[in-house]
């Protein structure tokens, strides 16, 4: 069980994270250094150095992010990639095993809410597709923890312009050159890569997305078939879409899922949901079915509670606040150590 914290600028103070009872590694990533460079080496060092000051492992990444020159496949990409090789050669070095990106076109998740009330006084992310259709990216406010924020609105506008001539089928051709150069790289230092799907799993402002349904998660699985190419199966994202049969995916994936983002939301309308409380009850998704389908399926890899709401009046980063996400660690190792030990009674 692990619980992503964002360095020394987080509210949230490692120390705390390391109270929570199950918690045993942290997800983190190295903030100060653009997409596309490669991260300096007293820079993951210390990081490292820090978690296990705490008693913790640091052995998941997230996100070592793709530079967009990359998604595009344009001119300069090798260079790019190069440098993302050596970051994962960097990262081996320190005991990294896994390292979480996406491939989403310019933008990373998406919420048109930041902090909509829930009935108990809580608040939390929502989704709704009608406000986004109606959102211009350019001239919005919108703000993310995800997101690249360094982009000028110029440099936006260019981007989005560049992205016109990317279809969907080119950016499979992308992601296809890339992961054929750091696989095998990969493979060779013991690192498995584990995609993020796209959050949400459709196109939005007319960008092309790909990692979005069972049929794409195969797709993905075949192109290159190697354990180290694998994903994160983060079911508050596949799970949008009330089309994907969560439980059908993770078969589909077995074996390759590296890493578990594992929250739930609760649907609210066509294309639009809110995020809710961990517990089945609290929103739309099985999680008890989903944890045992994980299990069934010889799932070891390492799990993060994902979004919390903000309760108990925190404020802080939205969706990664430590209340919550504290409670979700907690239901969710409840749930895998009553899983496991109905599995191995049989
Ligand atoms: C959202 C996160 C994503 C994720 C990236 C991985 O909370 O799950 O931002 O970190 O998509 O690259």
């Amino acid at each position: 069980m692990t619980f992503r914290w964002y360095g020394d600028k987080d509210n949230v103070a490692i120390e705390k994270i390391a109270q929570i009872p199950v918690i045993d590694g942290i997800v983190s990533a190295v903030y100060d250094v653009p997409a596309g460079e490669v991260w300096p080496e007293e820079s993951i060092a210390r990081l490292k150095a820090v978690c296990e000051n705490n008693g913790l492992k640091f052995e998941v990444v997230e996100s070592v992010p793709v530079h967009e020159d990359i998604k595009m496949g344009a001119e300069g990409r090798d260079r790019l990639i190069e440098n993302y090789c050596e970051n994962v050669r960097r990262l081996a070095k320190y005991g990294v095993k896994v390292i979480c990106y996406n491939f989403m076109p310019v933008f990373d998740w998406l919420r048109s809410e930041m902090a909509r009330p829930l009935a108990d006084g809580s608040n939390s992310l929502a989704y709704d597709e009608e406000t986004v259709l109606s959102l211009n990216p350019l001239t919005s406010e919108l703000s993310l923890p995800g997101w690249d924020e360094s982009y000028t609105k110029e440099e936006l506008k260019n981007l989005l312009i560049r992205y016109k001539e990317i279809d969907e089928e080119k950016l499979w051709e992308n992601l296809r050159y890339f992961l054929s150069k750091v696989i095998p790289v990969c493979e060779q230092m013991g690192v498995k890569m584990a995609i993020h799907p796209d959050d949400p799993p459709w196109g939005i402002f007319g960008l092309p997305r790909i990692i979005t349904t069972q049929k794409n998660l195969e797709r993905f699985l075949n192109m290159i078939p190697s354990v180290n190419n694998g994903v994160t199966f983060c079911i508050g994202s596949f799970g949008a879409d009330p089309n994907n049969d969560l439980i059908s995916m993770i078969n589909t994936a077995k074996g390759r899922i590296h890493f578990a983002h594992l929250r739930n939301i609760k649907y609210t309308g066509e294309r639009s949901f809110q995020e809710s409380a961990h517990p089945t009850e609290c929103g739309s998704l099985d999680m008890f079915g989903i944890v045992k389908a994980l299990v069934d399926s010889g799932f070891d890899g390492y799990v993060r509670p994902d979004h919390g709401r903000m309760i108990w009046g925190e404020t802080g980063k939205y969706g990664y606040g430590l209340y919550d996400r504290a409670l979700g660690a907690m239901y969710l190792y409840g749930l895998f150590e009553a899983v496991q030990k109905m599995k191995d009674n049989k």
